[in-house]
């Protein structure tokens, strides 16, 4: 029996109500358009119809045409028929948006002769951040409606605008405060008496074109987020198109759409984004979670990390103790509190009566009593074994069994820590990353003991905090410092004994495409971080020489990186600025020397391939322990957590897009170079013989 369609019809006087009824999110899939072009279909057979309004069911418009539907040709009829006929209508047709209208289901409102949205909607074109372009006539109507430069913007940008703001520009006819279906029916009544007829988007001209000026503008303006990417240029050839005529300008867009289609970017970002969704359901788990209520939330220690994470819940409207029973820490912690929201207001993101709000949510303590009644209690002391497990065991006293405890670590045993409670299958970790507040990344860790209900709880927690959770097995560092200590950043020292200095290894991993090099990231967090998470790793684990000799010589030293003005490089009166510094260099060489490592000149294509390959051996490696559950699971950690190149998709799509084989080639040609630390994961050689890739693994695991 066939579904019933998504598009509904009704005739409410003179007016024909389409509706639009495609949960979650509307998405605007075959069903949708086929259902559409029946409902134009009709009300254009129906005399006694005067206007179409076009609505959505549920909270959002649309978020836009199904992006499950790009990996084939789309069936007809396709948005761009749907749209034809909407906008050749003999009478005239709006729409009207609430909540979120994206992608083609903007494209859609656009070629509709009158649109109304609410006050607080969002309208946008967020296609480019798909890396591809929008392709139902958006980068045609949009300049018609507000001009070539703002077009250009807001499709660079793929951020939505407001619904008072898309008023402001054009793009919309009314901003509706009140009920928008009563709102948006005597708009169409209006319509109706004052003999208001079909208005088409595509008859508009556009006057000026885009220039070049604006052009360098717009590309300065988001070089930040269009760093390494190509799409753009196709942007700017497709808006440049809307001074043709209406349908030649529609062809080229549609040509330029189906080569973004195409590129391996619109490969890699369709890539993260489901795997950003996939990463927030847990395997085994019953599909209908216990709510989990948090009122309020303690935290233990109030150092960076435990301050941040204060903010993170505040901004959620959650009430939060931050507990330190050193009263100068607790200072600090408001101290840290106060900047971080004063910074947030001086960039426009809050208004400051919202800042306040939240700050004065924030209250600081100094006994751990003091977490009696909150819901849930995170555990951020200093990364030490006895101190945690004291400060966790404390809580049973007067913590409630039934509460949930995580810890904050990032390279302890959870389950030990878990089992120094009296509820061990209640305690979980939750790492979280520096700045807390505001990386998107939440590793929730499972420890042997906990419940399938805490693991739950965390998805909660990680949503309410507008967090991507990523769930890992409790093992040393977890997924991704696990992958950066073994993988990344070991192969970037080795480069640096091998011959390589600091700013060349981080200048070509840059050049990559990460947002800073191994070296600098390794000052900014400060070296003696890392020589700290190795004291801990060697409790449990070993590991051959050399590894991490250098770094761990510098926090030796006391050059612990940015804070102390000398770490892998030299900063200059407490700023920011990495210089080289020749010491360091002698240093290195000294360390080589004692290795009876020959220097030489080290190519930066060979620096890129080293460190990413061994970052993808190691990940095959977390992927055959079951530290990770998909390949998927570990390219959401680094794109969201460790600044890989979202448009290269995560280290383990990118290996599949070199092509698992080669990876394995070269894998093995730097373990024979090498030793025995350049081993081929297992789980590469399987793949490699199988002629297959992560993806297909991740998909039969399915
Ligand atoms: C486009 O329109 C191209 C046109 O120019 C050209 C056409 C010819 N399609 O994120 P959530 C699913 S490109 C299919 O967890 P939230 C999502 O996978 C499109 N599925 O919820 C998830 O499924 P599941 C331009 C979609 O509340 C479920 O809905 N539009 C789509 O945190 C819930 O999603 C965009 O780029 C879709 N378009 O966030 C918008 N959107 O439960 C992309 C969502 O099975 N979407 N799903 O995992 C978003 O940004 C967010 O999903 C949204 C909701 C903000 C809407």
């Amino acid at each position: 029996m066939r579904n019933p369609s998504p598009v509904s019809l009704d005739k409410q006087g003179a007016v024909g109500l389409i509706r639009i009824d495609n949960p979650p999110v509307n998405a605007i899939n075959h069903d949708v358009r086929v259902g559409l072009a029946e409902a134009m279909a009709q009300t254009a057979r129906n005399p006694e119809l005067k206007v179409v309004l076009i609505v959505s069911t549920g909270e959002l418009f649309s978020a836009g045409a199904d992006i499950n539907e790009f990996d084939r040709p789309l069936a007809e009829p396709s948005l761009q028929t749907v749209q034809a006929a909407i906008e050749t209508a003999r009478i005239p047709v709006v729409a009207a948006i609430r909540g979120l209208a994206l992608g083609g289901a903007l494209e859609l409102a656009m070629a509709c002769h009158y649109r109304l949205a609410n006050k607080n909607a969002k309208l946008g074109l967020p296609e480019i951040t798909l890396g591809i372009i929008p392709g139902a006539g958006g980068t045609q109507r949009l300049p018609r409606l507000v001009g070539a430069g703002r077009a250009l913007d807001m499709i660079l940008s793929g951020a939505p605008i407001s619904g008072s703001e898309a008023a402001s520009i054009g793009l919309v006819d009314e901003v509706v405060e009140g009920d928008l279906l009563d709102a948006a029916m005597s708009f169409c009544r209006r319509l109706i008496d004052d003999g208001l007829g079909p208005r088409p988007t595509c008859n508009r001209t556009v006057r000026p074109g885009l220039d070049d000026a604006a052009v360098a503008e717009a590309l300065h303006k988001h070089a930040r987020s269009l760093k390494g990417r190509s799409t753009q240029a196709l942007v700017i050839d497709a808006i440049r198109a809307a001074t043709l005529p209406f349908a030649e300008g529609l062809a080229v867009e549609a040509a330029l759409a189906q080569k973004s289609l195409a590129m391996r970017e619109s490969l890699a970002l369709r890539h993260v984004f489901f795997a950003e969704r996939a990463a927030g359901k847990l395997d085994g788990a019953p599909t209908e979670a216990k709510p989990f209520e948090i009122r309020r939330v303690a935290i233990i220690g109030a150092g960076t990390m435990g301050s941040g994470i204060a903010i993170a819940f505040a901004d959620a409207g959650r009430d939060v103790i931050v507990i330190d029973n050193a009263q100068p820490a607790l200072a600090r912690s408001q101290e840290f509190i106060r900047s971080a929201y004063a910074s947030s207001v001086q960039r426009g993101r809050i208004d400051q009566k919202t800042a306040e709000e939240r700050i004065s949510r924030i209250a600081g303590r100094t006994t751990v009593a003091d977490a009696a009644d909150a819901d849930l209690v995170i555990e951020a002391v200093f990364e030490d074994m006895d101190l945690k497990k004291q400060v966790l065991a404390s809580l049973d006293a007067f913590l409630p069994a039934e509460r949930l405890i995580a810890t904050n670590t990032s390279t302890l045993s959870v389950t030990e820590l878990g089992r120094a409670t009296a509820r061990p299958g209640r305690v979980f970790g939750l790492h979280f990353f520096s700045p807390a507040n505001v990386t998107k990344l939440l590793e929730i860790v499972r420890g042997r003991d906990t419940s399938m209900e805490a693991l739950q709880a965390a998805f909660q927690i990680a949503k309410l905090v507008k967090k991507i959770p990523v769930v890992s097995r409790d093992a040393f560092g977890f997924i991704g410092n696990r992958m950066m200590l073994d993988g990344y950043f070991r192969e970037s020292e080795q480069l640096l004994l091998e011959g390589a200095s600091p700013a060349q290894v981080d200048a070509a991993l840059k050049q990559f495409g990460f947002a800073m090099g191994p070296q600098r990231v390794s000052d900014l967090g400060g070296t003696d971080v890392g020589t700290k998470a190795r004291i801990q790793l060697y409790k449990r684990e070993s590991r051959p020489d050399p590894y991490f000799v250098i770094a761990d010589r510098l926090t030796e030293l006391g050059m612990l990186g940015q804070k102390t003005g000398r770490g892998f490089y030299r900063y200059e009166n407490g700023g920011r600025e990495a210089l080289p510094d020749p010491e360091v260099i002698r240093l290195i060489e000294a360390l080589s020397a004692e290795r009876g490592i020959a220097r030489r000149e080290i190519s930066d294509e060979e620096i890129v391939e080293r460190c990413i390959l061994a970052l993808i051996n190691v990940g095959a490696l977390v992927l055959e322990e079951g530290i990770a559950a998909r390949a998927s699971d570990i390219d959401v950690v680094w794109t969201s957590g460790y600044g890989f190149p979202r448009h290269l998709g995560g280290p383990m799509f990118y290996a599949d897009s070199l092509g698992i084989s080669h990876v394995a080639e070269r894998i093995r040609h730097y373990h024979k170079k090498l030793g025995h630390y350049w081993q081929p994961a297992t789980l590469i050689e399987r793949l490699a013989s199988a002629k297959s890739s992560f993806e297909e693994w991740d998909r039969q695991k399915v």
